[in-house]
């Protein structure tokens, strides 16, 4: 099996330095307010292709806060250590099949600040509010770690959190989630779920926190296996649980059996609004924190925010290791960015016979991911590069041969065009040159891929403008 080179940097600290050594981190040195101003920076950076941003000075709050960490493909690549996605994916795929149970340790930076019982306050961090009509201010990029009430086993992942008052926080897991289904387990039972939410982690914890795996498997020791080295974990002061000992902030709550409040609007993943709905409660029984914390925001919203880039190695590496099996033709899987990396997926496939970009699509329509659309391509086409995409779409594809349609299917949640809650119809289209058939040749300039304006070593000056020196140099 293939080595890797150990992740090189140590938690969120040491991501952040990465990113500002690439120039890929900004520091906002003026006020912000928590309320859309946090968020207005992230997605107008996201929209502009600039960088993640670390608010030094958040108004009304001691605490700064950084946003956008994750919201493009550079950034991900850089979380996982991997020059490209091919290495993303292996990696991610070494974590689930070797995952790396967690050490405790005494030794938690997480936990140099306690506040327990009445000096609880979440008014003391700087919960952003996010889009226009959220419905309060959100914790959502927590890792929120529970065990199951039956058999004791551990869940870790992202659900978002809403402020409702000083002490109390209301919770969103679906409930088909591993934290949805436990909260139902107790409620059953009648006893409270204990739940601490791990805000600033290692980035790779968040990623591997994304994997579709059965319930009960740990996502601590899936990140360990990415990693190659067992997560540090530490136990919680006011719960019976354990947390990263190198979270930034962590919040230890309580949920009680039954008791639920409103919760939301919040704008989604898809781009627009999902409900405000009666969801659990959490009540905080702890926050503690490092000496010197920082606030980890993240965007969702319409593509592409944090919350989608955070999904991508999760879901390729899985539907690539699920379509392999059948079809070890296929070269490579992008869920795209526009597509919510939830309803899109596009497979490229070196084809051997007959048939067989068909059978993959009826294969991956039917895969867990619920995918909407399906696209496959020739091994040729660049599945990340969407213009790429299009071009052979539109080139290779014949609506009245190529496509495939089946109504009534299950489909991802929050679809906002499904006719009926979760049933949808899904297409798949065959975007591959006719096999076995004669097609025109692509066009290609010989010496364009090598092609530079300076001569190699020529030491002449530049022929852009780029060089010319900023003001005062
Ligand atoms: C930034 C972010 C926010 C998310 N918020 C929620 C949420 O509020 N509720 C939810 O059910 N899933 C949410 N998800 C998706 C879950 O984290 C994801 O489906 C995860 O795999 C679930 O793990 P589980 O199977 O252990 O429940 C979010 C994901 C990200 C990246
Ligand atoms: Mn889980």
């Amino acid at each position: 099996m293939k080595g890797f080179e150990p992740v090189r940097y140590q938690g969120l600290r040491g991501f952040m330095a990465l990113l500002e050594e690439e120039g890929e981190l900004r520091r906002v040195r003026r006020h912000v307010s928590t309320r859309f101003e946090i968020a207005a920076g992230i997605r107008r950076m996201g929209d502009s292709g600039g960088p993640a941003l670390l608010f030094e000075d958040v108004l009304e709050h001691d605490i700064p806060v950084v946003g956008g960490l994750f919201s493009t493909r550079r950034r991900a690549l850089l979380a996982m250590g991997a020059a490209n996605h091919d290495e993303g994916n292996a990696r991610f795929l070494r974590g689930l099949h070797d995952p790396i149970t967690p050490v405790t340790t005494t030794d938690a930076p997480c936990q140099e600040v306690v506040h327990a019982g009445d000096e609880v306050d979440l008014d003391r961090l700087p919960l952003p509010v996010y889009s226009e009509k959220d419905g309060g201010a959100y914790v959502t990029v927590g890792l929120t770690i529970s065990n199951d009430p039956v058999d004791g086993r551990r869940n870790a992942s992202v659900y978002r959190q809403m402020r409702v008052d000083r002490r109390r926080l209301a919770v969103m897991s679906h409930v088909f989630q591993g934290l949805g289904t436990q909260i139902a387990r107790a409620a059953e039972l009648g006893v409270p779920l204990d739940v601490a939410i791990a805000n600033g982690v290692h980035p790779v914890l968040l990623y591997a926190s994304q994997a579709k795996v059965p319930h009960g498997v740990d996502e601590l020791a899936i990140a360990g296996g990415i990693l190659g080295e067992p997560v540090r974990t530490a136990r919680c002061r006011t719960v019976d649980l354990e947390v990263p000992a190198d979270a930034e902030i962590v919040i230890e709550g309580r949920i009680l059996p039954g008791e639920s409040v409103l919760e939301g609007p919040f704008g989604e993943f898809t781009g627009y609004y999902g409900p405000a709905e009666r969801n659990p409660v959490i009540q905080v029984t702890a926050i503690t924190h490092r000496r010197d914390p920082i606030f980890l925001a993240g965007l969702t919203g319409v593509p592409t925010t944090d919350n989608h880039v955070l999904k991508v190695f999760a879901y390729e590496s899985n539907l690539l290791q699920n379509l392999r099996g059948a079809f070890p033709e296929v070269t490579a899987v992008c869920f795209p960015d526009w597509g919510g990396v939830q309803y899109v997926a596009v497979v490229a496939l070196k084809q051997r016979y007959k048939g067989q970009a068909r059978h993959l699509i009826l294969t991956a329509l039917g895969d867990p991911a619920r995918i909407k659309w399906v696209v496959v391509v020739d091994d040729d086409i660049d599945v990340f590069d969407t213009e790429q995409v299009n071009w052979a779409i539109a080139t290779r594809s014949q609506p009245a041969e190529d496509l495939v349609v089946v109504p009534r299917v299950a489909g991802g949640p929050l679809d906002p065009s499904a006719p009926e809650k979760e049933v949808i119809s899904v297409w798949g289209l065959d975007a591959t040159r006719p096999f076995g058939s004669d097609f025109p040749e692509v066009v290609r300039v010989p010496g364009a891929d090598s092609f530079e304006i300076e001569e190699p070593g020529g030491g002449g000056a530049p022929a852009t403008a780029d060089g010319a020196g900023g003001p005062g140099a």
